[in-house]
């Protein structure tokens, strides 16, 4: 059957943002996609991508479903990109009601009735869509009747074909600037072992209880592809935690080397592990390991304990130091404005970010996300200002929730950070997506991004 899956990610970036070499989430691949693309086809399905950031608007939107004229779309929506993914559904049943529409994706997991409700969306899947989406296109193109909310198969991951990079070219912008390109994202885990309260259950409810991860061989063989068919040259891991099973991490970097990789690669780690295991920091950076994401998240012991991080201060600053000591780059997320946080409580996590000196900030104003705990306890206790889909994002700005003094958190956000940093931010941080100021600084001259930004508020004025 003829299908067409939709990436719907444009509440950030906004249309005619994708691959214009700049903010490098508006580049980013949708690995869930191109994922369900790879097994659709394998099973014989004609597949194809629209993904919203390379259009003008809804119009070239319409044109593209009704010049095309697929048997079924699939959307895939995050909480975020709730209002985009359901006005596309609009407009493909306007195009042609026959036309079936599946949605998919972190949102309609955590919230199927909110989903559901809306009658555009002929069939909502919850959790993994590869099997479920093949068994779908199998069912319409049989004419065989189906039920309308279907609990997705999981696949077992070493057994999927590698994502599709084809849908998007297999172009991505690195991370940082001074990776060389060709960069590429991959992903190896699916679920994640850890219960923050800002995140869970969210991962348990799309993935299941616990983590799969695919085998080292697997993701080794997959870089090998990408350096053949691409000419791969730097890379990031995006597994929530890339380094929670050592013995996994050690196998990885053997390979890699074993191999001939010698790229650098991006990865997220957890500061409690760094600190447990400083001998993989050592064997990472042999193998080619650049820079940690880690999520220091606050610098109090009892906004840790609230978080559910189960991890201490002293192991983010001692983090920190072991990164140093081995040359590798720190890019630090950190929340300011917990529920219940008091100031002296941000004022914590304002000295130890000063402390961790990160080679990047990534500071948000606290947001409650759907399908975690603190997102229920903001509803019960009445706590959320956030009135539309499009505020779910994790930012630095607005107001996210009550009882705590923005104005205040501004000042502190910026006394986080080194006064160049901040000065940078300042003018471009709203439209700095996933990183913060520092890049702009770092990048000699980073002029990409500031293209980027002067092109982003353009396209606002
Ligand atoms: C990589 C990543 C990103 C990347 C790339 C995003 C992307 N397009 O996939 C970037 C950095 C851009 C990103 C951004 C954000 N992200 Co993010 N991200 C992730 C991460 C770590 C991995 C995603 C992934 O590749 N997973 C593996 C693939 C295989 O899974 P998948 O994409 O979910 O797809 C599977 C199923 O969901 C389903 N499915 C998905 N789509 C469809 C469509 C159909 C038709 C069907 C049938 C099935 C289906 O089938 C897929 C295959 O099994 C996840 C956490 C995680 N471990 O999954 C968070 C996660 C998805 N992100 C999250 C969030 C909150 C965000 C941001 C809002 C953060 C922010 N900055 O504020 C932004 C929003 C960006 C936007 N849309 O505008 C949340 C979403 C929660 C929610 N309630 O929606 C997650 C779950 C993390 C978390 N636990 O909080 N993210």
């Amino acid at each position: 059957m003829k299908a067409i899956l939709v990436d719907a990610s444009i509440t950030a970036c906004g249309f005619k943002s994708y691959n214009t070499g700049e903010l490098m989430e508006s580049s980013w691949i949708h690995h869930g996609l191109c994922s369900i693309s790879a097994y659709a086809k394998k099973a014989g399905h004609e597949i194809s991508l629209i993904d919203l950031r390379l259009l003008t608007g809804y119009e070239e939107f319409k044109t593209a479903i009704a010049k095309s004229k697929p048997g079924a779309v699939g959307l895939s929506m995050m909480s975020v990109d709730f209002d985009a993914v359901t006005k596309c559904a609009a407009l493909i049943k306007q195009v042609d009601s026959s036309i079936k529409v599946v949605v998919g994706g972190p949102h309609p997991s955590i919230d199927p009735e909110e989903v559901s409700r809306n009658p555009d969306f002929d069939y909502v899947v919850l959790g993994e869509g590869e099997i479920t989406f093949t068994d779908i296109l199998n069912a319409l193109e049989a004419g065989k009747p189906l039920e309308r909310v279907l609990r997705g198969t999981p696949a077992e991951l070493d057994k999927l074909p590698f994502a599709d990079r084809e849908l998007y070219g297999g172009h991505e912008a690195p991370i940082l600037p001074e990776l060389p390109v060709p960069f590429m994202t991959v992903i190896a885990a699916r679920g994640c072992i850890y219960n923050c309260s800002f995140c869970q259950p969210a991962e348990k409810i799309i993935f299941g209880k616990g983590l799969r991860r695919r085998s080292a061989p697997s993701l080794l063989s997959e870089l090998e592809m990408l350096r053949d068919k691409y000419g791969l040259k730097s890379l990031m891991i995006h597994d929530d935690c890339f380094t929670e099973d050592v013995e996994y991490v050690k196998e990885f970097c053997r390979g890699y080397t074993a191999r001939g990789f010698k790229m650098p690669f991006v990865c997220q780690s957890r500061a409690d592990i760094i600190c447990r295991h400083e001998e993989i920091v050592k064997i990472m950076r042999d193998a080619g390991l650049y820079m940690f994401i880690i999520g220091f998240e606050s610098g109090n012991q009892r906004i840790l304990n609230f978080l559910r991080k189960g991890t201490k201060v002293e192991h983010n600053l001692k983090a920190a130091e072991i990164c140093r000591k081995y040359g590798i780059k720190v890019w630090a997320n950190y929340m300011l404005g917990i529920p219940g946080e008091t100031k002296r409580e941000t004022r914590d996590t304002v000295r130890m970010i000063k402390k961790i000196k990160p080679d990047h900030y990534s500071p948000a104003f606290f947001t409650p996300h759907p399908g975690s705990d603190l997102f229920t306890y903001c509803e019960k206790n009445g706590l959320s200002l956030i009135k539309s889909h499009e505020e779910y994002r994790r930012s630095p700005f607005g107001r996210k929730i009550k009882g705590i003094d923005y104005e205040f958190l501004n000042r502190a956000l910026q006394d986080s950070m080194d006064p160049v940093s901040h000065s940078v931010f300042s003018k471009f941080g709203k439209f700095l997506v996933y990183g913060t100021a520092a890049f702009l600084k770092k990048t000699a001259p980073g002029r990409y991004l500031v293209e980027a930004v002067k092109k982003a508020v353009r396209r606002e004025k």
